[in-house]
């Protein structure tokens, strides 16, 4: 007979503080949707600190890297959680690795449309959780939710994860995206609640 405990992992305990878990999909972001009529028109340029910056098509993020398919809970400094969301895409570690990144580079701007920017540590850039996502259960992305490409990096409060991306840029040092110079954390660790710079 097996008497070892194995403890469900229960809701609350993969509920941030001060967050509530919303069935529905909110749809959040400054500024207007992108609708892409020709997605050949899209790319992804990567650049800054990195011995060979590329650009890529959306043909190319579909087709030279490896897809997969992670399922995570995400938080919004706003408050909702929304548990088990279902992405596919490239992770972010394989997508850069024919970019060499040079060692200095410390920091990840990601750049949308129309300007709007956010920034991350290299290492929550690379985590093994973070992926540039294409399909959001198992459908492409809708023009609300990022299409063609977002960041998903579920650790972090979720205005880190970039919809309409289209740039990302290493660098040394941080710079504060359109939240953080607006008051928000650079790091944004919803666990920690890491909600305001002076958090
Ligand atoms: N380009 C862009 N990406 C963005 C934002 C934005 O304003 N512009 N808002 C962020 C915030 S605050 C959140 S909570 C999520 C919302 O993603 P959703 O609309 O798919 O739920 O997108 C993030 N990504
Ligand atoms: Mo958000």
């Amino acid at each position: 007979m097996y008497f070892g405990k194995k403890r469900k992992m229960n809701s609350s305990d993969r509920v941030p503080p001060n967050q509530n878990v919303t069935t529905t999909f909110p749809v959040l972001h400054s500024g207007s949707v992108p609708y892409y009529e020709d997605s050949s028109k899209w790319n992804l340029q990567i650049y800054g600190l990195v011995e060979n910056p590329k650009l890529y098509s959306l043909e190319e993020i579909l087709t030279i890297f490896p897809q997969v398919e992670l399922s995570n809970d995400i938080h919004c400094v706003t408050g909702w959680s929304k548990l088990d969301t279902s992405w596919k895409g490239v992770r972010t570690r394989d997508l850069v690795k024919d970019v060499s990144i040079q060692s200095h580079a410390k920091h990840v701007v990601l750049h949308a449309e129309e300007g709007w920017t956010t920034n991350l540590t290299i290492e929550d850039f690379l985590k093994e959780t973070s992926l540039l996502a294409h399909s959001y259960n198992n459908d492409p992305l809708t023009p609300e939710h990022g299409y063609p490409l977002r960041g998903v990096f579920p650790h972090l409060y979720f205005w880190k994860s970039a919809k309409w991306l289209r740039g990302i840029q290493f660098t040394e040092q941080g710079h504060p995206g359109f939240w953080e110079r607006n008051g928000y954390h650079m790091k944004g660790d919803p666990w920690l609640e890491q909600r305001y710079s002076f958090d």
